[in-house]
């Protein structure tokens, strides 16, 4: 194509073309289909877990025009559930509570989503309807070995609510899970999350789920004993 390779970028999932395009002398961008062998790609620029993590502008091109105010709007999903005791470090350690859901329900809906920092709308049955921001992974931090969904609702309540039907309307992403290297910075991390989510579940794209019918049928049910 006659390009210059200094203006070339190589997005790839597989070892030989990370090595190929390091050869070639571009950069390179790695998404490894197996992100367990993430650590063999070391020669790669950047080793990125899903292609939502790709930041064109980090490379000179132009930047995705589907990001909005460090949002990125997703085909929503829905999950819920009765809230379950966690690892108890929410409060307590991040000062930053998380109605935990139980994961293994929804083992199938949690592969096809990467692990990362998302938010939407949350409904409470016996409450309302919530703004929330949630983390879906490992919390690299803390080294878990359980893959776990998280969300902190942004809202002050007096009391826990566990064992309540809690459902969530996932409508954004926001960023990819990360290590930190103080406690005090994975808890600045999360409150600039929680500005993000709160001011951009007001734009128009995302503010109409908090009417999903998914949201308000939790609160019929729990209403009506029928
Ligand atoms: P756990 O590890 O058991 O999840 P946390 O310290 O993360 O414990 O606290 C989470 C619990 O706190 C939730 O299950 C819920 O009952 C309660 N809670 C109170 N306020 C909130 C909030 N704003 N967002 C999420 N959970 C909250
Ligand atoms: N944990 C991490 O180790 N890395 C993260 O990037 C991270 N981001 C989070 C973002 C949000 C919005 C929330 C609510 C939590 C996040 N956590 C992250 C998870 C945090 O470690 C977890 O809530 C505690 O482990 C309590 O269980
Ligand atoms: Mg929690």
């Amino acid at each position: 194509m006659n390009v210059d390779i200094s203006n070339c970028l190589v997005i790839e999932d597989s070892l030989p073309g990370v090595v190929a395009g390091k050869a070639a002398g571009m950069a390179v961008v790695a998404v490894p289909s197996l992100p367990k062998q993430a650590g063999l790609y070391s020669s790669a620029d950047e080793v990125i877990n899903s292609l939502l993590d790709l930041h064109p502008e980090k490379w000179g091109l132009p930047p995705f025009e589907d990001w909005i105010e460090g949002t990125l709007p997703i085909e929503p999903w829905y999950i819920g559930g009765p809230v379950i005791k966690g690892f108890g470090r929410g409060s307590k350690v991040l000062g930053i509570p998380t109605a935990n859901l139980p994961a293994e329900n929804f083992s199938t809906i949690l592969s096809e989503h990467t692990s990362g920092v998302y938010f939407g709308w949350a409904g409470l049955s016996t409450r309302g309807i919530y703004k929330m921001v949630m983390s879906i992974g490992w919390n690299p931090y803390f080294d878990n070995t359980e893959k776990t969904i998280e969300p902190w609702l942004l809202h002050e309540f007096g009391e826990d609510f566990y064992g309540e039907e809690l459902r969530l309307a996932i409508v954004g992403y926001i960023r990819p899970e990360a290590n930190f290297p103080s406690l005090e910075s994975l808890i600045a991390r999360i409150h600039k999350d929680g500005r993000i989510a709160e001011k951009a579940l007001d734009l128009p794209i995302y503010a109409g789920y908090k009417d999903s019918p998914y949201l308000k049928n939790s609160m019929l049910r729990s209403n009506c004993h029928s």
